[in-house]
Order: structure tokens, then C-alpha cells, then sequence
């Protein structure tokens, strides 16, 4: 059996796979807000930080550690597990000084994670991925490395206020003491691992990939980033790694106090996004994964590293192989709730009965999806642009504007992810709104290709638990075939005599954008 972990914003989750039956054996979940309330994190960041800034308690996800393993070994004997990988929110960084080594070696059963490994810690809270502070940082790094085009072809993405490379630097510039004292940083999936193995772990491509420090090319720490990054940064990095790689076995820790097995070993971790690429079983080129959520994030798997000519989209590493772009859209649920409540509708005007009384004017009509600040592209946007017919513009019809959002969106998100140059065969949606049928089968439309639901939701922990089995000898393909299963009818085909419609519609919003940008 393998063990599968994801260490995300809100909670750290266990999947246990079984890959002989193919059954997914348990899941376990420790809510970092319910479960751990003292840390003062109701949704697992401390709210209202100043200027941008967004942190969390690595103690929290120390404490978070143990609590799942209580949880999971009273659920299943955790003997028969012969691998762990995991999985951790990306960018948020970890720092830690001198005696992590050694305290992680020395994990004594009869204490607690966070009472042995906290002390470490040269920074009480680490900024994570949501943290928008670092502006003045990100524009220092590109002006030192050569500006933004030389960042986005060394790094595979133009400096950005959450990536790792421009927090490191606040810290060094804001702290500069407690900075001298790190002897080393990680990211949350690398620290995770560390503690896990007992020995420290190094940072995967897949989750290394964003921080702004990693060369695409070489896979190598890049010495001109991290130059224009921080004094001394190379020597507080730890090594990179492919996610499949073995750090060793489990420390003894883990086997005394919750019973696995000695020989239990344990491979690196990634970035959950990477992890999600494994667990969605699209990790060959033409799957294009889709997650409709707050906001709505596209990624996909790429043969070579190709980067975004506008800078919008980043390049990671695929933890089987070659790349993946991961492209962030800010107005996900946040453009179709707000839609929603404008207009007085509820949900199902976004469902498909609805959708389809106004087929007859799909593509007609244009929205820039925009209702606040957007990040793809960038551009501060308060009201969607309009253009199309008075029905539309008048805003007699309702079913008009809704059509016109969805496909909006999805124009958005095929306009800006042509840089990749791959086609797409398979369209893989997850995430709260993509069970809905009316929304996916205008995403089948606006891409021409045929939209799949999969039955498991945690993509992420499944991901890290899949990358276990590989990393023990198994099959990616088998063990994708088995787990990464659409759920029965969730597929859709899509209405092929759309197809000169909406690319007739894509350029229509590229020049409709062109004009409110
Ligand atoms: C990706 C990103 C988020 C986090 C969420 O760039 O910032 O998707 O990985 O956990």
C-alpha cells in the first residue's frame, strides 16, 4: 500500500492506495481551522496581515502532522505501507537554522513534531502562497537579473508577489538578522518531507519551479536569480530533485509512534498543483486540466519548457517527466457569483436547461469576465466590457449575459493558453462548479473537445499517493488507468458545429480586450 499526503491552505490530507484492487483504502483529513483552533488560522492563514501579507504557522502543520497520524494509524495499519509521498501548497517557504538536522535526525517518539522541530525555526510564521507583499521585491529582482523577460526564460515565469525568490528577499531585507541565522529554506512540501524521512529532503522541479530560482533548463539552482535575490541564498537552499527520487526510509520516529514499518521509504515531495497533474492522470501531453474555483486555474503537461511571451502563465516541472503550465485566473466563482447576484438569478441559470435556450446565440456575444482585478491578464477591470447584440446590451435577457460570461471565460482561458502550443484532446474539469453540466459543455464548446469529470476530488493527496507507487517500481499508466477514473457518465462531446463559431469569437475577444486593457 502507499500513502499519499497534501499539505494545502485549509487542511493536511492522507490517501491510502492499494494499487493490486485498485481501492482507495482510507482518507483521513486534519482541518487546520476546526481541528486546531488555537493557531488562530480559521481557513489555515493568520487573517489580516498588513500590506499584503499573508502568513501561516509551520508549528500548525507540525502539530497537523502528528494529529493525522494519530487519526490514520487508529484507522489502518500503517505497517503495510512500503512508500510515502506527499504533496504541500506551493510557495510558501519554511526557514530554519543550523540544528534542523539535527533535530530532525534525533526525533525522540516520546515528544511531540512541533515541541522537537519548532525550535529550529528562524521565522515564526512563513508566508504563503496568497501573500501579495513583495511588489517592490519582485520589481528589485527583475531589475537586477536583467528585467522580466530574462526572469520568465531562465525561471519560467516573470517575478510574482507569492513565488518563494521575492519573499525570501522581504525576509533578508526586513530581518536581516533572523535571515543570517537561516541555514537553510524550504517549501512546505520539502520541510514536510524532511520531518518525514528524518534527513532533509531536497526541492522537487515540480514545486522548486515556483520560486522563481529554479533554471528551467539545467533544473539547477540559477545563480544569476539567486544573486539578484539574496546575500548567501545558494548556500541556504537545499539540493532539487525529481519527485519520484527516494530521501530514505521513515524516520523512527514515525515507526514507534505509529506503528509503520522500519523499511517504509519515503520519496520527495512536490508542489500540490504538480501532485494534482499525477491524480488527474493527465500527465501526457493533450489532457488539459481545468479546476473551476474561487478562481479558476488551467494547467496542462508539456513536452518542452515553453514560456508565456505576456508573462501570464508559469512553467513547472512534471513530476513524470518534462513540464506543465499552470495559468491562474483571478474572476473564477468570484465573476460567476457576482454575475449571479447583479442579475437576481440563482444557480440554475447556469445549468444546462437554461443554457440551452440561448444555443441559438452562442458566440454571438462578448464579455470581458472581468469583475475586479484580474491577473490574466493583468488589468483592473471593476464591470465586464460588452459587445453584442441590444437583447444582450440592454440586458433584457438575462440567459444572454450568463452565456456570454461562461463562454467569456473560457475564450479567456484558450486565448491565453495558446503560447503552449499543445493541443487539446481531453479536457479534465474539477472543482466546485464543474459538476455542473451546463458550465462543462460550454467548456467542451469553446475548446472543441470532449469534457471529463473524474471521481475522485482530492486530486492532490491521490497524486502524491500515485507518485509513491511509481517511485516503488509501478506503472504510471496502470496506476492512472485504475485511479484517475472518470466518474460514469460525466462525459460530454462537443457540439462540432461550433467549432468556426467560437473561433470566430476568440478573436472577436482578443481585439474586445485589446480595446478595454
Ligand atoms: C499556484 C498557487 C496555488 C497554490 C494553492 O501558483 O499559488 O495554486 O499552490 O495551494
Amino acid at each position: 500500500m502507499y500513502l499519499g499526503l497534501d499539505s494545502s491552505t485549509q487542511s493536511l490530507s492522507a490517501m491510502v492506495i492499494q494499487p493490486e484492487s485498485g481501492r482507495i483504502i482510507t482518507q483521513v483529513s486534519i482541518n487546520f481551522g476546526n481541528d486546531l483552533p488555537q493557531y488562530g488560522s480559521p481557513s489555515g492563514f493568520i487573517p489580516e496581515g498588513e500590506n499584503g501579507e499573508v502568513h501561516a504557522a509551520p508549528r500548525m502543520w507540525l502539530e497537523a502532522m502528528d494529529l493525522l497520524f494519530q487519526r490514520l494509524s487508529s484507522e489502518t495499519d500503517l505497517s503495510t505501507i512500503r512508500l510515502v509521498a506527499g504533496s504541500g501548497q506551493q510557495h510558501g517557504s519554511v526557514y530554519l537554522d543550523a540544528t534542523f538536522p539535527e533535530r530532525i535526525a534525533a526525533l525522540d517518539a516520546s515528544f511531540s513534531l512541533n515541541d522537537l522541530v519548532s525550535p529550529a525555526l528562524t521565522r515564526r510564521t512563513s508566508p504563503i502562497w496568497m501573500d501579495t507583499s513583495t511588489s517592490t521585491e519582485c520589481a528589485e529582482i527583475t531589475n537586477a537579473a536583467g528585467g522580466s523577460g530574462e526572469v520568465c526564460r531562465r525561471s519560467g515565469s516573470v517575478a510574482i508577489e507569492r513565488f518563494t525568490g521575492p519573499q525570501i528577499r522581504r525576509f533578508s531585507k526586513k530581518d536581516p538578522s533572523a535571515y543570517s541565522v537561516t541555514a537553510r529554506i524550504h517549501l512546505v512540501s520539502s520541510f514536510l518531507a524532511s520531518v518525514l524521512a528524518g534527513k532533509e529532503a531536497e526541492i522537487d522541479h515540480g514545486d522548486g519551479a515556483g520560486m522563481n530560482l529554479l533554471n528551467l533548463a539545467t533544473l539547477q539552482w540559477d545563480e544569476t536569480l539567486a544573486d539578484a535575490t539574496a546575500a548567501d541564498l545558494l548556500k541556504k537552499l537545499p539540493g532539487t530533485a525529481p519527485a519520484t527520487r527516494i530521501i530514505g526510509t521513515i524516520s523512527p520516529y514515525f515507526v514507534q509512534k505509529y506503528g509503520f514499518s522500519p523499511q517504509c521509504r519515503c520519496a520527495h515531495f512536490t508542489g500540490d498543483n504538480p501532485a494534482s497533474l499525477v491524480g488527474m492522470g493527465a500527465t501526457t501531453p493533450g489532457n488539459v486540466v481545468i479546476s473551476l474555483g474561487t478562481s479558476d486555474t488551467y494547467f496542462a503537461a508539456m513536452p518542452e519548457a515553453r514560456t508565456d511571451p505576456q508573462g501570464f502563465g508559469h512553467v513547472f516541472g512534471n513530476p513524470l517527466g518534462g513540464y506543465m503550465s499552470l495559468i491562474c485566473f483571478r474572476n473564477g466563482s468570484l465573476a460567476r457569483e457576482a454575475l449571479r447576484d447583479q442579475l437576481g438569478l440563482d444557480w440554475s441559470a447556469f445549468d444546462q436547461p437554461a443554457l440551452e435556450k440561448t444555443l441559438d446565440q452562442a458566440g454571438k456575444n462578448l464579455m470581458l469576465p472581468f469583475f475586479g482585478p484580474e491577473i490574466t491578464p493583468r488589468g483592473d477591470i471593476q464591470q465586464p466590457a460588452l459587445r453584442g447584440n441590444e437583447d444582450f446590451l440592454s440586458g433584457q435577457v438575462p440567459g444572454l449575459r450568463v452565456r456570454a460570461l461562461l463562454e467569456g471565460q473560457f475564450l479567456n482561458m484558450r486565448l491565453h493558453s495558446r503560447w503552449l502550443n499543445v493541443s487539446t484532446d481531453r479536457l479534465l474539469l474539477t472543482g466546485g462548479a464543474s459538476r455542473n453540466n451546463g458550465i462543462a459543455q460550454i467548456a467542451a464548446d469553446v475548446f472543441q473537445a470532449p469534457v471529463e469529470r473524474l471521481e475522485i476530488s482530492n486530486s492532490a493527496a491521490l497524486g502524491a499517493a500515485i507518485i509513491a507507487a511509481i517511485a516503488d517500481g509501478g506503472s504510471a499508466i496502470e496506476l492512472q488507468e485504475t485511479f484517475c477514473r472518470p466518474s460514469a457518465g460525466s462525459k460530454l462531446m462537443p457540439n462540432r458545429d461550433l467549432a468556426a463559431t467560437y473561433s470566430e469569437a476568440l478573436e472577436g475577444f482578443s481585439s474586445l480586450l485589446a480595446e478595454a486593457l
